[in-house]
């Protein structure tokens, strides 16, 4: 499996988010990738991203969304920001209105969700080669190749079209299922320990992408407010959104018998192309995760994922236990051993 790599993601490297009533470590770190890349490097080929036109991601996301992302935080600084936590709302447009603020510091309340995931100086540009790592994979995939890993960051499966959070500003996953649905129907199998609000608000209404999520029940984890198993799509894509919530302590036998259940889904919808959103953070040694899936389940993860047949890519997501995701992501590989 070839793997696409963009070292520009140090230049995103958020030290705080606030949460929890304060301002504490941001476990969305650079670190994360470098980490991941020295345990594939080596066996697997490394390669660039190719750039894309943003229009392809303007497929995606909203136009004044790209334009407050990639201007908002000089803008902050400008006035008067402090270059220490980024650009963080402190007022949200949430349910008091949808008005867009016509100030681009004060967009922050009507595009972000949450405060974990702040703004800094260079958070666009590495969103954007992230997203285009995803689409070189997508781009080879047209090509022939039966499988490539993006090895993205920062994340991307809580961003919207027009909202971030989750640490994403970006889905990656979704431009490039969007690319990828011009040669075909397209599953998203997103297995981050957290719900992909972002890929599953993209698609639901439509009939090009199934998305299909196993994740930590929104009853007790974030994102909270979306991930539960009565979102089944609308219009077009009615039945084409599945979500799978699992509970504290899942293991790995409840865990692959899901998985089971999800690749049955994707069997089903016959797609000419599989995403996989490679979250590594429902390994047991995860800081944020609360499932209990040893190292050696991500083999047999990557195993029964090559079992579909279908020309895959997989995009990073998270996963943040320094010492451990790398082992996780290279036993995905090895395991989808093409
Ligand atoms: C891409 C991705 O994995 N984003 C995850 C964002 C989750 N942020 C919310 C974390 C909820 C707080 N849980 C604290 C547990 C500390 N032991
Ligand atoms: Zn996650």
């Amino acid at each position: 499996m070839k793997v696409i790599y963009s070292p520009n993601h140090k230049r995103h490297a958020p030290r705080h988010q606030f949460i929890g009533g304060g301002l504490r470590p941001n476990p969305e770190v650079p670190a994360r990738a470098e980490a991941i890349l020295r345990a594939i490097q080596g066996t697997y080929e490394v390669m660039p991203p190719r750039a894309f036109s943003m229009d392809v991601i303007r497929a995606v996301h909203a136009a004044g969304y790209l334009r407050f992302l990639e201007h908002a935080h000089a803008a902050w600084m400008d006035r008067g920001g402090r270059g220490k936590t980024g650009l963080i709302p402190d007022t949200f447009a949430a349910r008091v209105s949808s008005r867009k603020p016509r100030d681009v510091v004060h967009q922050a309340g009507y595009y972000g969700f949450e405060t974990q995931t702040p703004i800094l100086e260079h958070t666009f540009a590495a969103a954007r080669d992230a997203t285009f790592c995803a689409l070189t994979g997508a781009s080879m995939l047209l090509e022939g190749e039966p499988s490539v890993y993006a090895l993205s960051r920062p994340p991307g499966h809580h961003a919207t079209r027009d909202l971030y959070g989750g640490y994403c500003y970006l889905n990656h996953a979704a431009v490039a299922a969007s690319y990828l649905s011009e040669g075909g129907r397209v599953a998203v199998l997103d297995v981050d320990y957290h719900h992909g609000n972002g890929t599953q608000s993209i698609f639901y209404g439509s009939d090009a992408v199934l998305f299909v999520s196993i994740h930590a029940d929104p009853d007790f984890e974030f994102p909270w407010f979306s991930g539960f198993e009565d979102e089944t799509g609308a219009g077009a894509g009615r039945g084409l959104n599945v979500n799978l919530p699992l509970s504290v302590g899942t293991d790995d036998r409840l865990y692959l018998e899901t998985l089971d259940h999800a690749l049955n889904e994707v069997d089903r919808f016959a797609p000419a192309f599989l995403v996989v959103s490679l979250g590594v953070d429902i390994c047991r040694k995860d800081p944020l995760g609360k499932f209990a899936l040893p190292v050696s389940a991500f083999e047999t993860i990557g195993r029964r994922l090559a079992l579909m047949d279908v020309p895959t890519l997989l995009v990073q997501e998270g996963g943040y236990h320094l010492d451990s995701i790398g082992a996780c992501v290279k036993n995905v590989l090895d395991g989808f051993g093409r």
